[in-house]
């Protein structure tokens, strides 16, 4: 049994600093929402287990190489010959925001099928970790995620869902029809402030956030960028400000934010814990380079949105 079990699509990432029709260079990493938080749990020393599918090119040799410098266990992992492994492309739009080029309809992942996920979660986690990007890729994911969901609880895992709406892959009101019963079903979810609505219905955050917990979900954790994090449980409303840190790469701070909040819940800590652990884990994501370059190890985590003149000798 390892602590967290997740399953997703993760692509080769290319980043660049301007416009990409500017052409120049761009740096060549991975990127997929769920291996990003099996990467911060394992830094973190938690034992991680991702499982998805990639096509036996290049690139899916570096996504399953980069998990395994990473200690992220891929035994499980598909893959698939004669299949493509997808890539995504980061630039920054005008003004500076970061923007997601997609190139991965039809490739391996968008085939993840149930069967491709059932040996790991026969293998049995603590927490079981999916996200709303992976039911967007196609019916077969969807189902996979289904199958992982139902097998995952009925073995005692708790399963944490990440909504993720990815308005690129799909419309808020398909995502919301397909992502409804998976919060339904998940113990923990968490959402950004747009993104609640997809799931629950109310007049104000915390009537959704309510309706939820009336379903069976025992935490509902909402991520505010800039403005912190809140989370709703049986109990009442906990909310922990963000770290002040100097922004360089807003992309992956949300799952960066899922990791910590996920490490501190299996290193059985209650839930402003958790909050805590995960804003400092989106600070860290966001001061560096790259969806997960940037996350801490154990002994780094008590550094992070410190004194910006300190050094650390
Ligand atoms: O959260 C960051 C990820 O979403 C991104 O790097 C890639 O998984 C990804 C996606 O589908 O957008």
């Amino acid at each position: 049994t390892v602590d967290l079990l997740t399953l997703g699509e993760t692509m080769a990432a290319l980043r660049g600093t301007g416009p990409l029709r500017l052409g120049g260079d761009l740096r060549l990493s991975i990127a997929g929402a769920e291996s990003n938080v099996a990467i911060g749990l394992a830094r973190l020393g938690h034992a991680a287990r991702w499982v998805g599918r990639v096509g036996d090119d290049e690139l899916g040799a570096l996504v399953l190489r980069t998990l395994r410098a990473e200690s992220v266990d891929v035994s499980a992992a598909v893959v698939a010959p004669g299949e493509l492994t997808g890539m995504l492309l980061f630039d920054r739009a005008p003004g500076g925001t970061p923007r997601a080029h997609y190139r991965r309809a039809g490739c391996a992942a968008a085939r993840l099928a149930p069967a491709d996920v059932s040996a790991a979660v026969a293998l049995g986690a603590r927490v079981l970790h999916v996200t709303g990007i992976t039911p967007a890729l196609g019916e077969d994911p969807a189902a996979a995620v289904r199958y992982a969901v139902e097998a995952g609880r009925a073995a005692g895992a708790t399963v944490c869902l990440d909504v993720n709406h990815r308005p690129k892959l799909w419309p808020r009101e398909r995502a919301s029809a397909v992502l409804r019963p998976l919060a339904a079903g998940a113990h923990l979810v968490v959402a950004s402030e747009d993104e609640l609505p997809l799931v629950c219905d109310g007049p104000d955050e915390a009537a959704r956030a309510r309706a939820l917990l009336d379903l069976g979900v025992r935490e509902v954790v909402v991520k505010r960028g800039t403005r912190g994090a809140s989370a709703y449980t049986g109990t009442g409303r906990h909310d922990e400000p963000a770290r002040a840190v100097t922004v360089v790469d807003t992309v992956g701070a949300g799952d960066a934010f899922t990791a910590g909040y996920l490490s501190a819940f299996l290193d059985g800590l209650p839930v402003p814990e958790r909050l805590r652990r995960g804003v400092i884990l989106g600070a860290a994501a966001v001061a560096a380079h790259g969806d997960w370059e940037g996350l801490p190890t154990r002994a780094e985590l008590d550094h992070i949105g410190g004194s910006p003149d300190a050094t650390l000798r």
